[in-house]
């Protein structure tokens, strides 16, 4: 119910239409969520704090967030950016791909060509939201051109700058129980930037992987390059190169209750038939999974795989994901289309399955408590978010430490005029 009492449906897709009278249905922020950190218990939400200020800590608790979906509006791609084989950036899209329909009985392998035919992207370099700013400075007359028609306060018009994956990770918390994570948060000119942080556990357990766990990371671009032609005209060709620094991202605007976005995503692929629709709604996602042969497989894989996944498409609006189911040997044995606005009656039957409106409700929340939390406007201050498994959100405020993530020469050019 909203605050009218009547019933609130979300639409079949998830998403707001743009004219609808935001007013009536853009959800309240309910302060009961916030929770001081000195709270002993646990089990309930805690009375009203008497002040946002005070609060220390957000639950994570799935319940808190069983409530009417909230407005999500339909998101709108207002630019894209590509980095090429060097990780070089460009503004422009010319590292998109076309997808091509597999056939109906694929030959793909998937471990062909790990040894000799993959150059990795060197992931020992953090390059948090630089692309995203780089694309930011180089748009900056054009945002700023539809902030001076809307006259909103923040100098780029929007609440939020940061990539898709770090929602994505927000979006599926209240449902993680094995990785925590860390966001460092900084508000410059209005606006809030979000870049992650690597956690140590993530850390040793990327120092740790196995081999076979590091081949099997491959798997999945390689399954891009069978689907993936670089042209309209051309056919993939998987005798090339699997390059990983390679990347053709997305940039969108939404917004969530009352917080305006600007994120970043990779995009795979895009549709190339004649009738295909404008982006983001012509692209595909490609994912490769393995092999359900039993009902406790397609229990777990509608638990939490496809969790992860509608998380990351519905974000930027993308329709739907090619999915590759392979056995232990990288042979991929069938491959599905999944439309995202499909992907909640497929989890219907599973008992104490994910729900997309707590995603989306803890989402929202966070970034509420981000805002009542981080008031100096600097980017020489860094409120670092942490989170654990079964724990509450907390965060330690940095000054002038390494935890700063906005380069001088983002903050430089975001000060001069255009
Ligand atoms: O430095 C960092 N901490 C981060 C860098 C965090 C998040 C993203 N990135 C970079 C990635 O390298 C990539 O270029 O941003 C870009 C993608 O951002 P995103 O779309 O927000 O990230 P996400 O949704 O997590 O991943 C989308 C795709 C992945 O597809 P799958 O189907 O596996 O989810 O981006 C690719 C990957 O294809 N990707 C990466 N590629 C190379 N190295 C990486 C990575 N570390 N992470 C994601
Ligand atoms: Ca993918």
């Amino acid at each position: 119910m909203d605050q009218h009492g009547r019933k609130v449906n979300p639409p079949p897709s998830g998403y707001k239409n743009h004219r609808r009278n935001m007013d009536n249905d853009t959800l309240s922020v309910n302060p009961k969520r916030f929770r001081p950190s000195h709270s002993p218990h646990r089990a309930d939400p805690a009375p009203l704090s008497s002040s946002a200020s005070s609060c220390r800590a957000l639950s994570t608790r799935r319940q808190l967030y069983e409530k009417p979906f909230p407005v999500y509006k339909q998101p709108v791609e207002v630019g894209s950016f590509s980095l090429d084989s060097e990780r070089r950036f460009f503004n422009d899209a010319r590292q998109i791909r076309y997808f091509v329909e597999p056939p109906s009985r694929p030959d793909f392998n998937l471990r062909d060509g790990y040894k000799d035919r993959f150059v990795k992207r060197d992931d020992s370099i953090k390059e948090k939201l630089d692309h995203i700013l780089r694309w930011i400075l180089a748009n900056k007359s054009k945002l700023e051109s539809r902030v001076a028609a809307a006259s909103s306060s923040p100098a780029l018009g929007v609440d939020v700058v940061t990539w898709r994956g770090h929602l994505t990770k927000l979006l599926t918390t209240p449902y993680e129980t094995r990785e925590g994570w860390l966001l460092a948060a900084t508000l410059f000119r209005g606006t809030l930037y979000l870049s992650e942080v690597e956690t140590e556990a993530s850390r040793r357990d990327t120092e740790n992987r196995t081999e076979r766990h590091q081949e099997m990371m491959y798997w999945g671009y390689k399954f891009e390059q069978y689907l993936c032609a670089e042209d309209m005209k051309a056919s993939p060709d998987p005798g090339g190169v699997v390059n990983t620094n390679e990347a053709f991202c997305t940039v969108v605007q939404t917004k969530l209750a009352d917080h305006k976005l600007l994120f970043s995503g990779e995009v795979d692929c895009r549709d190339r038939g004649p009738k295909s629709p404008a982006a983001p709604a012509c692209y595909i996602e490609l994912k490769t999974s393995a092999e359900i042969c039993t009902p406790k497989q397609r229990s777990n894989f509608h638990r939490f795989k496809l969790l992860k996944w509608w998380a990351q498409s519905f974000l930027p609006g993308v329709p739907r994901i090619v999915a590759g189911f392979r056995d232990p040997d990288g042979l991929v044995v069938g491959t599905e289309t999944i439309h995202i606005s499909q992907i909640s009656h497929l989890i219907k039957n599973e008992y104490n399955c994910w729900k997309p409106t707590v995603c989306m409700n803890f989402c929202c929340e966070f970034l509420s408590f981000v805002r009542t939390v981080v008031r100096e406007d600097s980017p020489r201050v860094v409120h670092l978010f942490s989170w654990d498994p079964h724990q509450d959100v907390t965060y330690t405020v940095h000054r002038d430490s390494s935890y700063c993530f906005l380069p001088p020469w983002y903050v430089e050019g975001m000060g001069s005029p255009h």
